[in-house]
């Protein structure tokens, strides 16, 4: 399990992205914040984001992002390393072993790549990445990922609301849900071979989940544009339910009106619900959800974690399931 360098990233150039003024700027803004009055919190923050940033690992293009306006979207856990949170990933179109992705995914091409919007919005069309990466400010976002399997992880993540592409197109009153089509393209993906899951990767959301300030639209990692297995050049991450809804390498996103059949739904639909909410209370069919393990704190003295209500985001996000029944709309 290690990081192929060798193979080409065609990834931007930091000077693509944002001036390098605003880069330094942020440090110096981020040490003020440190120093001078803002509470012990704000410092807390500073010292965690800087640690993500003072670490950025130098393997890919820079891209910064700013304190994030969404307070929730900052957990003061530490953030699992760099080289766990790409060397140990679910991208089955590489494969289906956590180390497949950081091994092959090296022949995904993140560029050039467009974005389709289409069905119920007044604005469809096509999105190039530059515009994408351009259409909002990126923020730094420490998030929780916790998949199904009873693993998880704090990833500093970079990218901006998905709310603020939505509020852009314009979608129409018969949109109800969003659906999320990931690349399926043989020549780049040998997992595609497999019929383990149907191709393409589809993953979809309530239009009011997907307009909630804390999902985000990820563009990148610790400071760098994202690696090829954690989902380049875009991806979702909706951090209050299981990893499989943050859908990677997006290429199609449609409004509708009817809810979608998604991949796992589809795969295994007693095991894998349309919300997937993290929720401790609701078992797997197979194992218990009320534990998980937080990856680089194995071996034989780690406590296994309590699973939090919607991953720790009940605050923000119990109020979209109000009056539903959970143990049913798992
Ligand atoms: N296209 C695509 N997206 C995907 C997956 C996948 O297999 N294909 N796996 C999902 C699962 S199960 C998880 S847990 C997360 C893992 O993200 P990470 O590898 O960046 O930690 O990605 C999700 N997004
Ligand atoms: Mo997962």
């Amino acid at each position: 399990m290690h990081l192929r360098k060798d193979r080409g990233h065609v990834h931007p150039v930091p000077s693509d992205i944002t001036p390098r003024a605003a880069y330094e700027g942020r440090r110096v803004w981020l040490r003020q914040a440190a120093t001078t009055a803002g509470g012990v919190a704000l410092s807390m923050w500073a010292g965690i984001a800087a640690n993500a940033q003072s670490s950025r690992p130098g393997k890919l293009a820079a891209l910064p992002g700013t304190r994030s306006a969404v307070a929730a979207a900052v957990t003061m856990e530490k953030p699992t390393s760099y080289q766990d949170i790409t060397s140990y990933n679910n991208y089955y179109e590489f494969g289906t072993d956590k180390s497949d992705p950081a091994r092959l995914a090296g022949s995904l091409k993140p560029r050039p790549w467009t974005v389709s919007i289409e069905g119920e919005v007044k604005r469809p069309g096509t999105m190039d990445l530059d515009a994408l990466l351009k259409l909002a400010p990126m923020e730094e976002r420490v998030y929780r990922l916790r998949c199904v399997e009873g693993w998880s992880m704090v990833i500093p993540w970079v990218g901006y609301s998905l709310a603020e592409l939505i509020r852009r197109v314009e979608p129409t009153g018969n949109a109800k849900f969003v659906e999320f089509v990931t690349l399926a393209d043989r020549g780049q993906m040998p997992g595609l071979r497999s019929s383990v899951l149907e191709w393409p990767y589809i993953e979809a959301l309530r239009l009011d989940e997907a307009l909630h300030p804390l999902t985000l639209l990820a563009f990148g990692l610790y400071g760098e544009v994202l690696p090829n297995q954690n989902g380049a050049p875009l991806r979702l991450v909706v951090p209050w339910k299981y990893g499989f809804k943050s859908g990677k390498s997006i290429v199609r996103i449609r409004f509708v009106e009817k809810q979608p059949r998604t991949s796992w739904e589809l795969a295994a639909p007693s095991e894998y619900g349309f919300y997937s909410n993290v929720n401790p209370k609701v078992d797997h069919p197979r194992w218990s959800q009320a534990t998980e393990r937080r990856i680089g704190e194995d071996g034989l003295l780690a406590r296994k974690r309590p699973t939090l209500m919607f991953n720790g985001y009940e605050a923000q996000v119990g109020a979209l399931y109000a009056g539903m029944d959970l143990q049913r709309q798992f």
